[in-house]
């Protein structure tokens, strides 16, 4: 047998799981936010006097390799947010919520008026001039970031 030939390995179980796990950890940092995910034009616009639902508006940039898929958002400012968007029914314009959002690798998708929009119940404890809302993503850490609060 020469000295090249590849030796054959057998691997535990638990070895097999130790390997898996350093992969996550290493697609984890890979994955970093600030490498990955750009989030421009964050503003929200706060509930109407006597109201409590607000709407959010941003950019999100995916200049990497693999899709994004923006799962929801959470903050402490809102009891539940919700993904929208609009859909021609006939004239009208009716909001539909919807679950996921996929961003093509080096795509783009903008969250605005009459499109895509964040729906911020039970809004409280405003702070100007930014509120934080976090990101939710499938497969990838969640982002934090500043909405500059709009004011009416
Ligand atoms: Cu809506």
């Amino acid at each position: 047998m020469s000295d090249d030939a590849p030796t054959p390995v057998f691997l535990h179980p638990s070895a097999i799981r130790l390997l898996w796990l350093l992969a996550l950890l290493l697609l984890s940092v890979a994955c970093s936010p600030s490498e990955d995910i750009r989030v421009t034009d964050a503003v929200m616009r706060p509930p109407l006097p006597g109201k409590t639902t607000g709407v959010a508006y941003f950019t999100l940039d995916n200049p990497g390799s693999a899709p994004l898929v923006l799962i929801g958002a959470e903050s402490p400012i809102a009891g539940a947010i919700e993904m929208h968007t609009h859909i021609h029914d006939g004239d009208m314009m009716r909001m539909r919520r919807v679950d996921q959002v996929e961003i093509a690798p080096k795509g783009s998708v903008t969250f605005k008026t009459g499109g895509y929009h964040l729906m911020l119940f039970r809004v409280h404890d405003l702070k100007p001039p930014r509120v934080p809302i976090t990101l939710l993503f499938k497969q990838h850490a969640p982002v934090t970031v500043a909405f500059e609060l709009e004011d009416y």
